[in-house]
């Protein structure tokens, strides 16, 4: 049967007391019921959560993590990081990305996120030409998510420049190269694959690489309710950029020119002023903070505080994936706020005082708009996503289901989630990948050979 009965689960409304919980075969709640009686013969668990939505993901990125922590010989920075990105991603065959791929969704999965929304601007062989099948890549990425289990909303990057004002792309941007004709028909290729664990929008790269008569041309063509995503104002470097080039700020420059609303999701966001705080918070789009790796670029930190206060919308991602945990995102981006304004307790109000819950709630709210799929909350009608957390774990052990996302959030590196249900289907349990050893196995072949390469 496919049910679950949860002595304490969290919905939309707060945690609620023996929640009976139901899906159909295609995936989908059918039935989330507080204050039920435990059938019989149905799987019991004592605390469930909502599964996490990962909003930015480059898989491929998965692989570089932990590979680029040694200084050069002049000072480095987000630019030279960049660089060895470049160098790292120009030879990856279609089955070596399909293997880091799979091994990455596996992992956030173990973690806790049962949906990603993958950012994927590699479409070209490494001399810049179309492979036969224009998709073939993008197609990859939907095979690994299918392999792992997880939902994804697959993003194929429109990529024509290399700065503001059209500027040729660099040699060793070639692998990217797509104009708003070539992303079309990459949407379109993948159009027999949407359904419950696969949603298609698209995403400009950035100011830097697309113009914004492009972005309308792209907007106009797609279908009106698929997400759009774009990296944004993740570097000083770019702002000043955009300055010499437009006279405005990249979000200021950006909401002048394209229509900026719910579809939207703005990556990064980092570098705000008071007034794009207050024109982002009032869209209804969703900032894409990716805290660790924004720590790791030496991006910058978002002004979460106003932005909050302002009723503005968010959510998390990896991005380059130097962290598969959403608790670690969560953390970073509470604490980051915490060292910068040297107060407590950042992501809360008068009337929402657990940060935890406010954290985890909000990202799976900006989530779920950001990945275009109906996720993010233990209700009918959204997809079997949820996660059963390690009760029997020292940290969870008796605790109130009101402390059980402080614990989670904010105490030790243990991973607590013991099982894992994806679109209705148990792809983790006892903390292991249904595919693990197979999905392992592939990526160590991946990895050695791109080591020889
Ligand atoms: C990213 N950087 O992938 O999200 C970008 C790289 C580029 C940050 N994480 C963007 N800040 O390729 O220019
Ligand atoms: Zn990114």
């Amino acid at each position: 049967m496919n049910a679950l009965f949860a002595r304490h689960a969290l919905l939309a409304e707060g945690w609620q007391g023996d929640v009976l919980v139901e899906w159909d075969a295609r995936g989908n709640l059918t039935r989330v019921q507080p204050g039920a009686r435990p059938p019989i013969g149905v799987a019991r668990a004592e605390y469930v959560v909502p599964g996490m939505v990962n909003l930015h993901s480059h898989a491929f990125q998965r692989a570089l993590g932990g590979l680029t922590e040694k200084a050069g010989d002049g000072p480095d920075s987000f630019w030279t990081w960049r660089d060895l990105m470049y160098r790292f991603g120009a030879n990856i065959t279609p089955e070596q990305l399909e293997a880091i791929a799979a091994q990455l969704f596996s992992e956030c999965l173990r973690h806790g996120y049962t949906s990603l929304c993958e950012f994927h601007y590699i479409q070209r062989d490494p001399d810049g030409v179309s492979y036969a099948r224009p998709a073939e890549m993008a197609e990859r990425i939907a095979a690994a998510g299918q392999q792992a289990g997880i939902g994804l909303t697959l993003l194929p990057v429109l990529y024509s420049h290399s700065g503001f004002g059209d500027q040729p792309l660099k040699p060793e941007q070639a692998r990217f190269r797509t104009d708003v004709d070539d992303v079309l028909r990459i949407v379109e290729a993948l159009a027999p694959l949407r359904g419950g664990q696969l949603e298609v929008g698209a995403a400009p790269h950035s100011l830097r690489a697309a113009g914004t008569d492009q972005i309308r041309a792209l907007m106009a063509a797609l279908p009106p309710e698929r997400p759009l995503h774009i990296h944004i104002a993740e570097q000083q470097g770019e702002v000043r950029q955009s300055l010499d080039f437009s006279g405005r700020r990249p979000v200021e420059y950006l909401f002048d020119e394209v229509r900026i609303d719910a579809r939207w999701c703005l990556v990064h966001a980092t570098h705000l002023n008071p007034a794009e705080v207050a024109q982002l918070a009032a869209s209804g789009a969703v900032a894409g903070l990716c805290p660790t790796t924004e720590a790791n670029l030496g991006d910058g930190l978002f002004p979460l505080g106003d932005y909050l206060a302002q009723g503005g919308r968010w959510g998390i991602g990896s991005d380059s994936h130097v962290s598969q945990s959403p608790v670690e995102e969560l953390r970073w981006l509470e604490y980051g706020q915490r060292l910068l304004h040297q107060r407590r307790n950042i992501a809360a109000t008068p009337a929402r005082r657990d940060v935890a819950l406010n954290l985890w709630q909000d990202a799976l709210r900006g989530g779920a708009q950001a990945a275009g799929r109906p996720v993010g909350e233990l209700a009918a009608g959204r997809r079997a996503d949820l996660l059963v957390l390690d009760a029997a774990h020292p940290n969870l052990d008796g605790v109130q289901d009101t402390d059980v996302l402080g614990r989670l959030v904010f105490c030790g590196n243990d991973n607590l989630v013991r099982d894992v249900l994806a679109g209705g289907r148990w792809v983790v349990q006892g903390g292991r990948h249904m595919a693990q050893e197979a999905v392992e196995r592939g990526y160590r072949q991946a990895i050695q050979q791109l080591r020889a390469n």
